[in-house]
């Protein structure tokens, strides 16, 4: 399998949350390897997701692309948007 693009991506979520569940498993599924952000072992990760997405809630998919950041909630959408990777 090719590896897939996954600069500038990072996956804000935290173990027990099931919608984050979903989207990691989605990510062993489809092969890919996002950068992980516990928001609960590191209270920093919370606080900028909260700066930045205007909520702390989880999944949420920070993506930053030529120098610009956007912050995608919903675990449907993250998956639709690991899968067209
Ligand atoms: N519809 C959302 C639900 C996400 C959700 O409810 N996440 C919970 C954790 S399991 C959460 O972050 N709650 C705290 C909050 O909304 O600030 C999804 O599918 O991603």
């Amino acid at each position: 399998m090719t590896a897939k693009n996954t600069q500038g991506l990072a996956l804000y979520h935290f173990e027990t949350c099931p919608f984050c569940q979903k989207v990691r498993r989605a990510m062993v599924e489809l092969g890919v390897d996002l950068e992980l952000r516990d928001t609960r072992k590191n209270p920093d990760y919370r606080e900028e997701q909260i700066n930045g997405g205007g909520k702390g809630q989880v999944p949420c998919l920070r993506i930053e692309k030529a120098g610009e950041v956007t912050w995608m909630y919903e675990s449907d959408a993250i998956i639709d948007y690991i899968k067209a990777l």
